[in-house]
């Protein structure tokens, strides 16, 4: 596939900050590129302008000849560039205010302001990449943890498209011998429903293996918001302020300290944790303490997993037991107990049903901690991230995205209809109005049968000179 624009973009492709960043680069992809480049660019002596080389000058404003920046350019020339257009680099001082005036100067010499994801749509439709590879981008500058990035990293490495596209070919397969039944049923050997559906089952157990192993990607990639709850005063900020390694949250011997949600994000084990550290939740006639009351309920009901805290000085109580009820039916949760070091409990993992536990009735064992001295918050964290499912994910190799899972459950969920049609002995013709909606769906993974829209959605979410 081969498209031309006839327009050139242009953004700044690092990220903007005042005072941080040493390099900024202007990035410019298109037919205008370099003319935009040579206007602007003044290269002192005989440095010439040939492709991947780097030319060292100043971006001047060509009306008044003011220099604005002292930069180095890089041309590279279609198509041996990340776009397959040509591209020009300027690379600037870094921070806000010379590299936006360089940008300007781009954009008054003819460039047009280049929306997010735009060069990476224009690799896309030039070739370069699949779209499988083209998400991995975004995915990779958006990683929150390394497993993130390394997941992103094998689907840059064209991983997702080795899984899928002999999933994709089969199905074509099975599909060409079907259409050819409908057509000249009797000019043909018999086909074999048997092989046909044989097949169908093993592609149809591969997607199944992919939409579960997206949802443990998910995990690596977005992370999990996990809520602090319990009563005033068990040391919900103590422990926030421990697993964060640093003092995020005041802490007082008052119960009714924390008035507002606090955020605090970190990496546990690879897996990006966004802890929220909640007002303890009891009856009162503050009215501020109950804003931040509510504030911690709308967090219980929100979040992607539940860290119930409770004192076993005080043990397990009836107002415990009240919020344990709070808690959202299918919300992974963890129950512990904190100031074991002052309750005399040893710290860890420990069986509610065991004799000297404090831990609540039911079958779930709790974990004994100290926020104070960090007794038992390893094993906390693990277990934890057990009951989040994400332990299990630490061999996971390559992961779908959202919507790459969406599609492959949706060409799962075709497939089964095909297998459905095949149970009933219908027609051929039946089989193949489900076999075309699975291929099609797994061609909208890689971007073989892709709306314009669908891609505009896609690069969208990419971020601005990407
Ligand atoms: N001995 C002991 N004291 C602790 C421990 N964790 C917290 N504390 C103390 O318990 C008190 C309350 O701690 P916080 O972390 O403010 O408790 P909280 O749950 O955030 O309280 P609210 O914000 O009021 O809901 C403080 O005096 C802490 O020093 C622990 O593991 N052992
Ligand atoms: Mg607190």
């Amino acid at each position: 596939m081969s498209f031309t624009r006839d327009d050139t973009i242009a953004a700044v492709a690092t990220a903007v900050a005042p005072g941080e960043g040493s390099v900024a680069i202007v990035r410019l992809s298109g037919p205008q590129a370099e003319a935009i480049g040579r206007r602007l660019f003044v290269a002192p002596g005989a440095q010439a302008w040939d492709s991947h080389r780097v030319l060292y000058g100043h971006v001047v404003d060509p009306d008044t000849g003011e220099r604005i920046d002292e930069a180095l350019l890089l041309l590279m020339r279609a198509p041996r560039s990340f776009t397959r257009e040509d591209v020009v680099e300027l690379h600037c001082h870094g921070g806000l205010v010379a590299v936006r005036r360089v940008l300007e100067q781009v954009l008054a010499a003819g460039a047009r302001r280049a929306g997010p994801g735009e060069f990476s749509q224009r690799a896309f439709l030039n070739g370069r990449l699949d779209l499988t590879r083209a998400e991995a981008v975004s995915q990779l500058i958006n990683a929150r943890s390394r497993r993130g990035a390394q997941l992103a990293m094998a689907g840059l490495d064209g991983g997702l498209q080795q899984r899928l596209n002999p999933l994709r070919s089969r199905l074509l397969d099975q599909l060409a011998e079907l259409e050819a039944r409908v057509d000249f049923e009797e000019d043909l050997p018999p086909l074999n429903g048997a092989a046909v559906t044989g097949e169908l089952v093993a592609v149809l157990q591969q997607l199944e293996l992919l939409v579960a192993e997206a949802r443990q990607g998910a995990l690596l990639r977005d992370g999990l918001r996990v809520a602090i709850i319990g009563r005033p005063n068990v040391g919900k900020s103590s422990l926030l302020n421990r697993l964060s390694r640093r003092e995020r949250a005041i802490v007082t011997d008052l119960p009714g300290t924390t008035r507002d949600l606090l955020e605090s994000e970190l990496v546990l084990e690879g897996v990006p944790l966004t802890l929220l550290d909640t007002a303890g939740i009891r009856d009162t006639a503050d009215p501020i303490e109950q804003l931040g009351i509510e504030r911690s309920r709308a967090a219980l009901a929100a979040a992607d997993a539940v860290l119930l805290l409770f004192d076993l000085g005080s043990g397990w109580t009836a107002a415990d037991q009240d919020l344990l009820d709070q808690v959202p039916e299918g919300a992974p949760l963890l129950i512990a107990g904190n100031k074991a070091d002052a309750a005399g409990v040893p710290a860890g993992l420990q069986d509610p049903a065991a004799p000297g536990s404090a831990g609540p009735d039911g079958s779930q064992p709790v974990v004994c901690c100290s926020a104070l001295s960090g007794a038992g918050t390893e094993v906390l964290v693990q277990e934890l991230l057990r009951r989040c499912g994400a332990t299990v994910s630490q061999g996971l190799q390559l992961a779908l995205n959202d919507r790459q899972r969406d599609l492959a459950a949706a060409a799962a969920a075709s497939l089964g209809r095909a297998l459905e049609a095949a149970d009933q002995q219908l027609p051929w013709d039946f089989w193949t109005i489900d076999l075309r909606a699975a291929v099609r769906a797994l061609g909208e993974i890689t971007g073989e049968e892709v709306s314009e829209a669908v891609l505009d959605r896609v690069f969208s979410r990419f971020c601005i000179g990407k």
